[in-house]
């Protein structure tokens, strides 16, 4: 935080302040150390959820609310500690521009269609048989698979499996909250029927770097479910060679048909950890949100670790230094706002010079539950 100016602590001036406040006026001169950083300042702080507290309270929560009955989806999302009070961010809120969630979604239950002018994703964590119908196409999810919703399409859920299905959802709400752009709306017949063949997107872009023949306008989503399968194999054609210093071996979910990040908004990827590679620090304008899928290791960020094992999810803030480290061979999924930022020409990127690239721990983080 910026030092306070003297002139600030004068009696003159805080009375001059609280006079025009009643006015809903408001003195520059106080606002710019606040709201005018040097640096980003996020309100989001770093911040950890430990996968087995996030199990048990899905798991409740299957107990006193049922999808269709309530009409929407049993999702239960991480409220950073940092933007719970704070306007105008409001709450529904993991990184000043991002929100996550986890949804349980059980065998022979539906989640009702709807639409809204956010863009969603999905990470699948746990369990096969259910599947999203996207616009009228049934796609069916396993684990590992990263789907998208990108705004305005009609969206619903349901399972003819026989496991409970879980995911990672990813939205833009707080973007578009404070943006004012939200719009939402029901489907008037509950879960939309399917309109196509099951997976038919994922089938016709299966090759992924070929594009089928009569597609060559631009599509929101082309492809909708990005399979596990092809996602290693991708990694393990990179692992053949030098890791990126940063990132280990890391890839980014783009659409087929433009090379753009897959969702519009929200930029999303898988990283490859092997067994004791550290990352070097670096920090950038983008914030980005975690979800340990496999292996364990640890994360330091801005000089605090935070321990992570496979279900957890952390937030890396804007502008924090940031390093992982694995424990063991880990894959890392990430969303982050990375095309927002680039879409306001904001991002900056820096490297940790210091120490090699790696940073001193000063504390430890302690997730609940653990
Ligand atoms: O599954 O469509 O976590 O619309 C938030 C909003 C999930 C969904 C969320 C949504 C969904």
């Amino acid at each position: 935080m910026a030092e306070k100016a003297s002139y600030l602590k004068d009696q003159d001036v805080k009375d001059f302040t609280k006079d025009i406040q009643q006015y809903n006026l408001g003195p520059l001169w106080e606002a710019i150390p606040e709201v005018m950083n040097k640096n980003p300042e996020p309100h989001a702080q770093a911040y950890l959820w430990a996968g087995e507290l996030l199990e048990k309270k899905l798991m409740e929560a299957a107990e006193i609310f049922t999808p269709e009955r309530g009409g929407e989806r049993r999702a239960i999302y991480f409220q950073n500690p940092g933007l719970t009070y704070r306007q105008p961010w409001g709450h529904v809120s993991t990184t000043q521009t991002l929100y996550a969630a986890v949804q349980l979604l059980l065998p022979g239950e539906k989640a009702p269609s709807h639409r809204h002018s956010q863009s969603a994703l999905r990470f699948i964590t746990e369990g096969e048989g259910a599947f999203t119908i996207v616009q009228g196409e049934r796609i069916f999810m396993e684990e590992g698979d990263f789907l998208i919703t990108p705004k305005n399409l009609w969206h619903g859920h349901g399972h003819v499996g026989d496991k409970r299905m879980i995911w990672m959802d990813a939205l833009d709400i707080p973007t578009i909250y404070n943006l004012g752009g939200t719009f939402f709306e029901p489907y008037a017949d509950g879960l939309q029927e399917p309109n196509v063949p099951d997976n038919f997107s994922e089938k016709r872009y299966r090759g992924g770097m070929v594009r089928p023949v009569g597609d060559e306008q631009y599509d929101v989503a082309p492809l909708a479910n990005y399979k596990w399968s092809r996602t290693v194999d991708a990694i393990k054609g990179l692992m053949e060679f030098d890791p990126n210093s940063n990132h280990g071996f890391a890839v980014d979910y783009m659409n087929p048909t433009t090379g753009k990040s897959a969702n519009p908004t929200m930029g999303t990827r898988m990283q490859f950890l092997p067994q004791g590679f550290n990352t070097k620090a670096l920090r950038h304008t983008h914030s980005t949100i975690y979800h340990a899928y496999k292996g364990s290791g640890y994360t330091i960020i801005n000089g605090v670790r935070f321990d992570w094992k496979s279900g957890d999810y952390f937030v890396v803030p804007n502008w924090a230094w940031y390093e992982h480290v694995s424990a063991e061979d880990s894959y890392l999924f990430s969303v982050n706002d990375l095309p927002i930022m680039d879409r306001f020409d904001l991002e900056r990127e820096e490297q940790y010079e210091k120490n090699n690239g790696h940073q001193t721990v000063t504390g430890e983080f302690k997730p609940d539950f653990r």
